[in-house]
């Protein structure tokens, strides 16, 4: 799948702005346009703009839709691409419809076929979760119960671009750079109906650095790619009615014994889990809060980022290849628990199984080109110590290892002698919360527990260990000498200790706090508007702990 660009075969213009937009009942048809209503803004969370509480918690359908006129170009194929729609959706053209969207963070790209020289886009968006949907939920009557701590926002998150390409032309091209010796070997390859094939790569000035009629090309020399020096190439492919250009990354990912390794370098990675989250926007997109967010990355000396949990947008993805920054790329399979006996119908079943390697290969589809992606996660906090998780895990993680020639990986909640899935990780990940949800307040157990975890582990599995979550809430502005809970001390303390506690064990190959900022959830004892865990405010300022990590990241290479 390609991301869409503009050039003399190409053509690219977005349906971002004001749309129409109605709550609307199970009986609700496109034949005829919206009639009641209001408006709503793309992309952005429907739930953030609106006042009033039963359309911003509305459970089920909302409609979007707006009018649009294009010129007709000849000789190419429309599509339309909506960047990501949450959670589930219908799309139609004239009240006839072009096709769904089965997941809340992955593009909807449909062929158009019918335009007309005015003509009415209708998005039916679902945004109830179940057990066939990613991530997961039940529905008890209306209610709708949710196994995971964000908030569940609706709306069309990411651009609608419609976007024209040749009748024959360049569909698809995967780039695997293969690293070794004094050359390194780029190998494209290119799907296309096109007969003739050209392929330049062109380095960051421009200057062709080799080229081949396909297949295979050979660079002398490369600049490798790395969080300290993020050397993007570009791959221009070229055919006899086509054009396309992709960025790319050289670079070698290995797990080798204790180490993660880049480039046969050890990494240690210093970063966050986090949310595409932001005032207004909610999960909408922006330039702005994405720039802001690697800008604060590369504050605090971070070299990562997991996509908890969740894919996140293309946008950010292009700006992790830049910025160098690493990324453990997360499906949206979160909270996963509902093969316990009193969930019953509501379980996971061969249609959840099915979904989940489906939406795996659509990561794949995307995200294959991205150098910044090195690892990929398949679930974050499932039950993976109920029986049925070792089959299950074992078909999803082979299934990933398939696709993608990087480590795979699972987050774990359960403990090492009680996961039946990481056994099939190549590197160890799991959140802890010493200090926070267990002995809650007492800074005095966090070292020797969290190291002790650690040991546990290892001694298990033999495996690199990358700790993806620890935190606590903390409340800008609130001190308390001694430390206590929600203040800004304590974080400061709470991250010093899990800090002596991975210093003291070589095989721990990394720190992801959480979170990066705060969050949004649905209202709860424990969320103070929203889980406050973040080391960044919600507008993006420091807290002491963001002090703290800046400090001690400097000092680790
Ligand atoms: C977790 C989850 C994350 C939550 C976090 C918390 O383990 O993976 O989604 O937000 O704990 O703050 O409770």
């Amino acid at each position: 799948m390609l991301y869409p660009q503009s050039n003399r075969y190409r053509w690219v213009t977005n349906l971002n702005g004001i749309w129409r937009f109605e709550a609307v009942g199970d009986s609700y048809s496109p034949a005829t346009p919206l009639q009641g209503g209001g408006l709503t803004a793309v992309p952005a969370s429907m739930n953030e703009l609106v006042t009033d509480p039963s359309i911003s918690n509305h459970v089920g359908r909302v409609v979007y839709e707006r009018e649009f006129s294009i010129p007709q170009l000849p000789e190419c194929e429309y599509r339309l691409r909506l960047g990501a729609v949450s959670h589930r959706c219908e799309v139609f053209l004239n009240g006839e419809k072009l096709g769904e969207g089965i997941n809340g963070y992955d593009p909807v790209d449909l062929q158009l076929e019918k335009l007309s020289e005015k003509n009415r886009l209708t998005v039916v968006i679902d945004n109830r979760l179940t057990n066939h949907t990613f991530p997961a939920g039940r529905l008890k009557k209306e209610r709708q119960i949710i196994n995971h701590d964000f908030y569940n926002f609706t709306g069309i998150h990411r651009d609608v671009l419609i976007y024209t390409r040749p009748k024959r032309c360049i569909q698809d091209v995967i780039i695997q750079t293969v690293v070794g010796g004094n050359y390194h070997r780029v190998r494209a390859e290119v799907h296309t109906s096109c007969k003739r094939l050209h392929l330049t790569v062109l380095d960051r000035d421009g200057k062709a650095v080799a080229e081949s009629d396909g297949g295979e090309l050979w660079i002398s020399e490369p600049m490798l790619w790395s969080p300290a020096s993020p050397y993007l190439y570009t791959l221009a492919v070229e055919t006899e009615s086509d054009r396309y250009e992709e960025r790319f990354g050289i670079r070698r990912v290995e797990v080798k014994g204790d180490s993660f390794l880049l480039n046969g370098e050890p990494i240690y990675f210093k970063g966050f889990g986090m949310h595409e989250d932001f005032f207004l926007l909610g999960k909408g997109n922006n330039g702005a809060v994405n720039i802001r967010n690697f800008e604060l990355l590369k504050w605090i000396h971070a070299n990562s980022i997991r996509t908890s949990h969740y894919p996140y947008s293309e946008e950010i993805l292009s700006l992790a290849d830049e910025y160098g920054i690493l990324v453990i790329d997360e499906v949206p399979a979160v909270g996963m628990n509902w093969w316990e006996e009193n969930y019953g119908e509501n379980g996971i079943d061969d249609t959840t199984l099915a979904l989940h390697r489906e939406l795996i290969k659509r990561l794949h589809a995307r995200d294959k080109n991205h150098p910044s992606v090195v690892m990929v996660s398949v679930a974050n906090e499932a039950a993976t110590n109920e029986a049925p998780a070792k089959a299950y895990f074992e078909n999803v993680m082979g299934y990933a290892r398939e696709l993608w020639a990087l480590p795979i990986t699972v987050v774990e909640f359960y403990h090492a002698e009680e996961t039946l899935a990481s056994q099939f990780a190549d590197v160890i990940c799991i959140n802890r919360y010493f200090g926070w949800y267990y002995d809650h307040g007492d800074l005095s157990v966090i070292e020797e527990q969290m190291k002790n975890e650690l040991c546990g582990w290892h001694d298990r599995y033999q495996r690199p260990i990358l700790v993806t979550e620890f935190g606590c809430d903390t409340v800008e502005g609130l001190h308390a000498l001694p430390a206590e809970s929600f203040s800004e001390e304590f974080q400061w303390a709470y991250f010093e200790a899990c800090g002596k506690a991975f210093d003291a064990c070589p095989f721990c190959i990394g720190e992801h706090p959480w979170a990066f900022a705060d969050f949004k959830t649905k209202q709860g004892l424990t969320r103070v508007r929203g889980n406050r865990k973040g080391v960044f405010t919600k507008d993006r300022q420091p807290k002491s702990g963001a002090r703290y990590l800046r400090e001690r990241w400097k000092n680790i290479k």
